[in-house]
């Protein structure tokens, strides 16, 4: 399988620390890409409309985006526990950590757009401050849903990624006054399947 990547795309390194938990990385052939919505690039929208990374070819097999629908399908390739749980509650808090996971990676790139991706004059404070509050509320939530006990599922995957990734940019910070959220992402940054897959680059529009 070939995976259509961003060496600092969030959800690209999500649907890749995702094969790298079941053991299935080494099946995954990585290629880079670079997307932005004002800059096209041909090959990724040949596999998906939306011009987005990550997408997983699948020899013979329609093409899969998104990252949620790329994990979703990895999951059915190995024996070991599900990462996205079958069924009780388990399974929706899973899901639930992977949409706010979603808002994380969503908000920041909005942010980023109203601060360094738009031209100056174009830029629209109210929005950038909309979408950082989102972002914090959305940091506090986690501060207080966290559950250090819970075995590993999709959504501290997808947190996990968003988390280091909007530290990487810069973006607004979660860490102070969230000191729980805080451990549990250093934590979880020294699995290998985090330190085999370190963000670089940067965005070209
Ligand atoms: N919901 C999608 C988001 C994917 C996404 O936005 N990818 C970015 C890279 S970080 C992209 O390719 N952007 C190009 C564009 O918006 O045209 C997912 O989970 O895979």
């Amino acid at each position: 399988m070939q995976l259509l990547y961003q060496t600092h795309s969030p959800y690209a390194r999500k649907a890749l620390v995702f094969a790298h938990e079941i053991g299935l990385a080494d099946r995954i052939d990585v290629v880079h890409h670079e997307t932005s919505p004002t800059l096209r690039n041909e090959t990724v929208y040949a596999q998906n409309p939306m011009g987005k990374v990550p997408v997983l070819i699948r020899p013979g097999l329609p093409a899969l985006f998104d990252s949620d629908i790329i994990c979703a399908y990895l999951d059915t390739l190995h024996d070991g526990a599900p990462l996205i749980p079958i069924e009780g509650e388990a399974r929706w808090r899973a899901l639930h950590w992977q949409a706010v996971a979603q808002g994380l990676a969503d908000f920041g790139i909005k942010v980023r757009w109203e601060t360094v991706r738009r031209p100056e004059a174009l830029r629209y404070e109210a929005l950038r401050a909309a979408y950082t509050a989102k972002l914090t509320e959305s940091y506090d939530w986690l501060e207080r849903d966290l559950d250090d006990a819970e075995p590993l599922h999709v959504g501290h995957i997808a947190v996990a990624t968003a988390l280091s990734w909007l530290e990487f940019r810069e973006l607004p910070d979660f860490r102070a006054g969230r000191p729980r959220l805080s451990a549990w992402l250093d934590a979880f940054e020294q699995r290998p399947s985090m330190r085999a897959t370190p963000l670089s680059g940067e965005t070209h529009d």
